[in-house]
């Protein structure tokens, strides 16, 4: 069995100057690139809405950044406009080394769902198809690293480790939104999940 590097979303709008910047999110940058070699199977996500996206407040009239909205599938927080596909601001950072990755998968393209987590959508059942291609592969091990800790790293981490995987999440490689407490809720979600947290 095999073990994989999932780099979740590190793109230039989570990074400093970016729509949805995450604090010192460049930091995770170097970080990365010092790791990524070390794994066979390297897999980068891409956060990657279409423009007018239900996840951006201003699909909401009256509605402002970080409110939050009920959704047919549950709460949601509304966010700046963010990784519109084929934007700058969706292209990976610059300096991150690409070159090794076996796949990217794009998430977050449906208009009506928002996606977080790199296995499933926020409705928890629509699959990205990661899963799959992981198992094909008979990965049963997964190291996370990347932005946001607290949504998308989080969610991944979660998602991954209920389906079965053996999940790490390489905290020095990581940077959070933290909004309202969520790093700290986070951080007990995934460790009640089983996920390592080094
Ligand atoms: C993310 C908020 C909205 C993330 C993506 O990558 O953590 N956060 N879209
Ligand atoms: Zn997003």
């Amino acid at each position: 069995m095999s073990h994989a590097l999932i780099v979740i979303d590190v793109q230039n709008d989570f990074c400093p100057g970016g729509a949805l910047a995450v604090p010192d999110g460049d930091a995770v940058v170097p970080a990365i690139n010092a790791m990524i070699g070390d794994f066979r199977i390297v897999v980068l996500t891409q956060d990657w809405h279409p423009a007018g996206h239900s996840s951006f407040a201003t699909s909401h009239p009256g509605r402002a950044p970080y409110d939050m909205i009920d959704m047919p599938y549950g709460p949601q927080v509304l966010w700046p406009d963010h990784c519109v596909q084929g934007s700058d601001g969706a292209a990976f950072h610059d300096a991150l080394d690409t070159t090794p990755a076996n796949l990217v998968i794009r998430k977050g393209c449906n208009p009506a769902i928002d996606s977080y987590s790199a296995l499933f959508e926020n409705d928890h059942t629509t699959p990205t198809g990661l899963e799959g291609y992981l198992r094909g592969l008979g990965v049963d091990r997964l190291t996370l690293v990347g932005l946001a800790t607290d949504f998308c790293v989080r969610y991944s981490a979660v998602d991954a480790a209920r389906r079965g995987f053996d999940v790490a999440v390489h905290l020095p490689a990581c940077r959070g939104i933290d909004l309202n407490g969520s790093m700290a809720e986070a951080l007990s979600d995934m460790r009640g999940a089983g996920v390592a947290l080094r």
